[in-house]
């Protein structure tokens, strides 16, 4: 018998969100799930193969991770995917159900427009229909050289309403930060998510 009638008050929540990680190799997508999770991440660390991911870090995601984090009394499950091009063909998969995304782009690349470009032409028919952030990752870096107004310029000139924010991946604050404006937009665009496939898997 529950002595605590209260309790089962607290543990009532909305219905839960699916938000989704997509951007380049090393961008941060793991470490900000890592960093931000409120539960033990799911991962699927392995040893890279491109060139690029090489570049920072030994490993890479090679089918997705799992974490999730609590915004008001909604549960957020957040997916991370793997940033390596070959494994592009698991968009559709990993967007299924998703209400709203985040485009993480490491800004060290060499070329990071062409890299932003690149998430938003692969997720186009999801982002007609769902709210995004770009989020700016590696912006302290010494290689930077691309500044945040460059991508609100580009961001303006193809006419995409998504918000742009610098991030440190590794700072949980921050990244909270970005998951809640995402909840935000998701919040201001009910008509639009109230379609989505209900989500039914609590983990990957
Ligand atoms: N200096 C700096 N380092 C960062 C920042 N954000 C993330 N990192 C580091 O960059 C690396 C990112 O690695 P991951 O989190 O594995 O990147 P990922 O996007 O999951 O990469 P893939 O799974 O290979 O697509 C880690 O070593 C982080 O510590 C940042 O803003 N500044
Ligand atoms: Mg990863």
């Amino acid at each position: 018998m529950d002595i605590h009638p209260h309790k089962q008050h607290l543990s009532v929540t909305n219905n839960p969100l699916k938000i989704i990680i997509v951007g380049n190799v090393g961008s941060g997508k793991t470490t900000a799930i890592s960093a931000v999770s409120e539960v033990p991440v799911i991962g699927s660390e392995a040893k890279a193969t491109e060139q690029a991911a090489l570049h920072r870090k030994a490993t890479t995601t090679v089918a997705m991770e799992y974490g999730a984090i609590h915004i008001d009394k909604t549960k957020v499950h957040i997916y991370g995917t793997p940033g390596q091009r070959r494994f592009e063909f698991m968009a559709d998969i990993v967007c299924k159900g998703a209400a709203g995304m985040i485009v993480m782009i490491d800004n060290g690349h060499h070329q990071p427009l062409t890299e932003v470009d690149y998430f938003l032409q692969l997720h186009k028919d999801y982002l007609k229909k769902h709210p995004a952030i770009i989020a700016i990752t590696h912006y302290d870096d010494n290689a930077t050289n691309t500044h945040l107004i460059e991508y609100h310029s580009y961001i303006r000139k193809h006419g995409l309403p998504c918000a742009i924010m610098c991030v440190d991946a590794r700072e949980k604050n921050q990244v909270r930060r970005v998951i809640e404006k995402l909840y935000t937009e998701i919040k201001r665009r009910p008509a639009l998510t109230a379609h989505a496939p209900t989500l039914t898997n609590q983990a990957a």
